[in-house]
């Protein structure tokens, strides 16, 4: 700013102050909501809840220089997975007077007290690399399951747990002691989870840092499989011997398509073995035994044999 005065020159001396000022080269001037922070800051993000996250935290960073300023960024230190930087819409390149900004947020995934730091790279002469600290403290809530969308199903199916505090859960388990592999917190009231391979009947566990919460007894359905039939033919009236895997809870057996009376019976070896009496207007077919788990079939069929008028 200047004043021009009949002739004579008076330089605003405030001005001609802050010119002086300016460093030649690039300078990095690094801010915090409106508030310039010096190197090795240490941003507090205080106490959040593992699964949750922070409101984001904007910095932003002006060249006050004569010369252009050329920027890089990394995040690293002791937990870097706890903590993100968005980049998005960033400019690494500030001409001088020229300010861009990024935002940091704390989403921690397991309790305790955290700790990351940022550091801004750039060709400022003294400063850098610029490093911001940030730390932060991630507690737990207790998990609490109300209910299951389904309390049996097969392995590879989902069940939905639906409960409270489920934002801190971080693994999911079935009985006995089988970990879920593939389970989503979709809310802090929703979980979605895989039944496991190796799951077997018992309560899912689900467990946020020392807290656990447990539902009622699911049952893990496995479908029927190697049937097989003795004799492999015979007459309306007769008996025949099913046996294979997983014949408990068998709720149907057909004789090619029509429903058998039977009856379930565990040998000395401890399978169940399955009686059944092949019905009134049964013709030759396939054998089929149904479960809770899903239905098995006969490869060889039963054949009638004569007009089952012996
Ligand atoms: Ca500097």
């Amino acid at each position: 700013m200047s004043k021009r005065t009949s002739g004579s020159v008076y330089v605003d001396l405030v001005s001609l102050a802050e010119a002086a000022e300016a460093p030649a080269g690039p300078e990095i001037n690094v801010s915090v909501g409106s508030s310039s922070i010096t190197n090795g800051y240490t941003q507090n993000f205080g106490t959040i809840t593992v699964g949750a996250s922070s409101a984001p935290v904007v910095f932003s960073v002006r060249n006050d220089g004569t010369s252009t300023l050329n920027l890089g960024a990394t995040l690293g230190g002791i937990n870097p997975d706890d903590f993100s930087i968005d980049l998005t819409g960033v400019d690494l390149t500030l001409e001088p007077g020229e300010s861009t900004t990024a935002s940091v947020i704390f989403s921690p995934t397991r309790f305790g007290n955290k700790s990351a730091e940022v550091q801004i790279l750039s060709d400022d002469l003294d400063e850098s690399p610029f490093v911001i600290y940030l730390s932060g403290s991630a507690v737990v809530s207790q998990p609490n399951i109300t209910s299951l969308s389904t309390y049996s199903g097969l392995v590879g199916s989902e069940v939905i747990i639906t409960g409270t505090g489920f934002t801190s859960v971080d693994r999911v388990e079935f009985a006995t002691g089988v970990d879920a592999l593939d389970f989503s917190v979709v809310s802090d009231t929703e979980i979605r989870v895989i039944v496991p391979a190796g799951a077997v009947d018992g309560p899912i566990t689900v467990y946020a840092g020392t807290y656990s919460s447990s539902s009622s007894i699911f049952q893990v359905l496995v479908p029927p499989s190697n049937l097989s039939v003795s004799p492999s033919e015979g007459y309306v009236g007769d008996e025949v011997v099913i046996s294979g895997e997983n014949l408990e809870d068998t709720e149907r057996v057909t004789f090619n398509g029509l429903d058998a009376d039977f009856g379930a019976v565990t040998d000395e070896n401890g399978n169940t073995v399955i009686y059944a009496v092949v019905p009134e207007g049964a013709e030759t077919g396939p054998l089929e035994v149904r479960t809770p788990g899903g239905t098995a079939r006969d490869r060889g069929g039963i054949r009638r044999r004569g007009c089952g008028c012996p």
